[in-house]
């Protein structure tokens, strides 16, 4: 009913092939370029201790970063909704999920801090607007429906393009990320579990539940990013094989996995064009507005203000709590 049992199996092939790659060895090649090459095409994985191009190691700490950020801010939408859960269990369950994003951005950091940046260094790089995060956290979180839309559509998107970073040639962001859909399809569960509650309920819930999806269905498609054709650093992330897919590729998978999963949720996705492609075997559908990515990805978003202003206040606050981590480190290696 969920939808993304296929996509966990993936996950466990995955999972299987990094097992697989750590006992295989790469031989006759000399040098450290070649080297590099020949572990890419061989689908095994570069370590931090590898030689990696100046190049490959900016590009995954700019989107292992970014992603981590995006966990850290991605809190803030559903946190909203914490202490207004309808019931004890929902807010148990909120509260657990919201913790697990903690989790996978300190996962996330953890990988980044491999490739020779400090955790520090990256947290300060977002407070200043010199790395992003993702475009769908500067939409607001306006009534209850909207934590089961987040789950749905926005985990779902996120599970779409990560399950592929499992696949990642960089070992300890693959290594991550499996642990990280394992826990983000329960995430995805949940949403789609909250809709399928309200759009059961009085016609008063199905059509908060429809206001939701309305509002988060193209957030969620802009989500995979630009169009390939504006994609810049996709072909070369992809002959990397640090993406595996493109944006547009990933973005259709995940239309073709949402039709049938609304139809069961008997909610309506907002685009009168989405209509089964025979020739193509697959939807066709109405792609999201661009230039309004682009407005929120630059820092224009109706939310992005906020969000940073909340991020800024929480690291101040929190101040006091590195130093004494910091402190009781020290002591204790003495
Ligand atoms: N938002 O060349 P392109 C989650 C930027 S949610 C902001 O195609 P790339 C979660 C891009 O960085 C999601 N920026 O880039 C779920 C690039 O920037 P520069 C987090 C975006 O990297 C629930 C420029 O536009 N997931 O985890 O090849 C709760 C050109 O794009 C966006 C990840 O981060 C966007 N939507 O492909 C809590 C997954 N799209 O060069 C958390 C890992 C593009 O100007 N990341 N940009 O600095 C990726 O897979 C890839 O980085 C992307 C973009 C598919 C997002």
């Amino acid at each position: 009913m969920y939808g993304n049992d296929g996509l966990l199996g993936e996950v466990e092939a995955a999972e299987e092939a990094l097992r697989d790659a750590a006992g295989r060895q790469v031989s006759g090649s000399e040098g450290l370029e070649e080297y590099f090459t020949a572990v890419i095409e061989a689908d095994q994985k570069i370590e931090p201790r590898d030689w990696m191009p100046d190049s490959y190691r900016k590009t995954l700490i700019r989107q292992i970063a970014q992603h981590a950020h995006s966990e850290i801010i991605g809190m803030q939408p559903e946190g909203n909704w914490i202490s207004r859960a309808p019931s004890l269990k929902r807010k148990a369950i909120l509260l657990a999920k919201v913790q697990d994003e903690a989790g996978h951005g300190l996962y996330l950091y953890a990988a980044a801090e491999t490739l020779g940046v400090s955790r520090d260094e990256l947290v300060q790089m977002l407070l200043e607007g010199r790395q992003k995060y993702s475009s769908i956290f500067n939409y607001p979180t306006l009534t209850w429906a909207d934590v089961g839309a987040i789950g749905w559509l926005v985990d779902g998107a996120a599970i779409v393009n990560q399950v592929p970073l499992c696949r990642c040639s960089y070992g300890p962001y693959a290594r991550a990320m499996i642990r990280i859909c394992k826990e983000e399809s329960f995430h995805q569960r949940q949403g789609y579990e909250i809709l399928h509650t309200l759009a059961h309920g009085t016609d008063g819930q199905k059509a908060l539940a429809q206001d939701s999806v309305n509002r988060w269905w193209y957030p969620s498609l802009a989500m995979f990013g630009p169009p390939d054709a504006d994609s810049t650093h996709s072909a070369q992330s992809m002959a990397w094989k640090i993406k595996r897919f493109s944006n547009d590729e990933l973005r259709q998978r995940f239309v073709d996995m949402c039709v049938q999963q609304a139809e069961v949720l008997g909610l309506t996705l907002p685009d009168p064009d989405l209509r089964w492609n025979e020739e193509r075997q697959a939807y066709d559908y109405t792609q999201p507005d661009y230039d309004e990515l682009k407005r929120v990805i630059s820092g224009d978003g109706p939310c992005n203000r906020q969000r940073m202003a909340h991020r800024r206040g929480a690291h101040a606050e929190g101040a006091w709590v590195r130093e004494a981590a910091a402190a009781y480190a020290k002591k204790r290696s003495r």
